[in-house]
């Protein structure tokens, strides 16, 4: 089988972002706006289940409305003010890509294998994060990006992933997927990507069933990721190679 596309996650996957960005703004907007509550990380280690920071939030008031006397327009206003909180986060460099995935995509793009983005998060986090890594020419390395203000339907639902293969032109089993967490997991495989998991602080307690790879990263040659892959638990410094040869199990 040929490798013809990686299709990376955004939050916990090409970077985490979810600590010192996403929960640090939404606290800092809430300090803002007055509110009398502070997500702690274990609450949103809890909350982290609702795909979709608005909806997040969302579901918070619906869990204690007296904490949150808000509309839904004021929680749409709050999401906005948290998103551009964000991205003046990812633009000061507060946000830095994980292990192995700079070598990773510089290896795909020097290797003609389009890389793509399908993620949850608003598109401009996303465009954010990737100028502040890859310049002002991203573009060119990330010519598919599919983000969560694009789609009716987020994760675990697959129409993220359904739209990365249309507009790549490739078919499932010639992508692999990179995801964190066990949504993730699932939206990709519901498009049928065979999806290699890098589980972080978030998620390396969930269950990633039908896995290619469960590991600890993408790995560098100084600092390799640790997981099992289709031949059983090793150290990985995963290149476009060896995701082509684990294509082929
Ligand atoms: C993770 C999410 C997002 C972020 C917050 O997305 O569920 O909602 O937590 O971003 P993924 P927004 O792992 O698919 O990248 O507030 O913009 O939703
Ligand atoms: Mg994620």
């Amino acid at each position: 089988m040929v490798l013809k596309s990686v299709i990376f996650d955004v939050d916990g996957t090409l970077a985490d972002t979810e600590l010192d960005g996403h929960l640090w703004a939404f606290n800092h907007v809430f300090q803002q706006w007055k509110l009398p509550f502070r997500w702690s990380i274990s609450l949103y280690r809890e909350l982290l289940k609702i795909p979709g920071g608005q909806e997040r939030l969302a579901y918070y008031q619906m869990l204690h409305p007296e904490r949150v006397p808000l509309s839904a327009a004021q929680i749409a206003e709050i999401h906005q003010v948290k998103t551009s909180l964000f991205i003046q986060r990812v633009r000061a460099g507060a946000i830095p890509l994980r292990i192995g995935v700079r070598s990773l995509i510089s290896a795909c793009y020097e290797q003609h294998i389009p890389v793509a983005i399908a993620t949850t998060t608003q598109y401009a986090n996303v465009e954010a994060l990737l100028i502040t890594h890859f310049g002002p020419q991203w573009r060119k390395i990330f010519p598919v990006v599919v983000a969560g203000d694009h789609v009716v339907q987020k994760k675990p639902h697959p129409c993220v992933y359904h739209e990365c293969l249309q507009r790549l032109g490739v078919a499932p089993d010639e992508a692999v997927a990179f995801e964190d967490s066990a949504v993730g997991l699932m939206a990709a495989r519901q498009a049928g990507i065979p999806t290699v998991v890098t589980m972080n602080i978030w998620t390396y307690h969930q269950s990633f069933p039908d896995a290619l790879g469960v590991l600890t990263g993408i790995g560098t040659y100084k600092n390799p990721a640790f997981g099992r892959g289709p031949h059983g638990w090793g150290r990985y410094c995963l290149n476009p190679k060896q995701l082509e040869e684990w294509l082929t199990q």
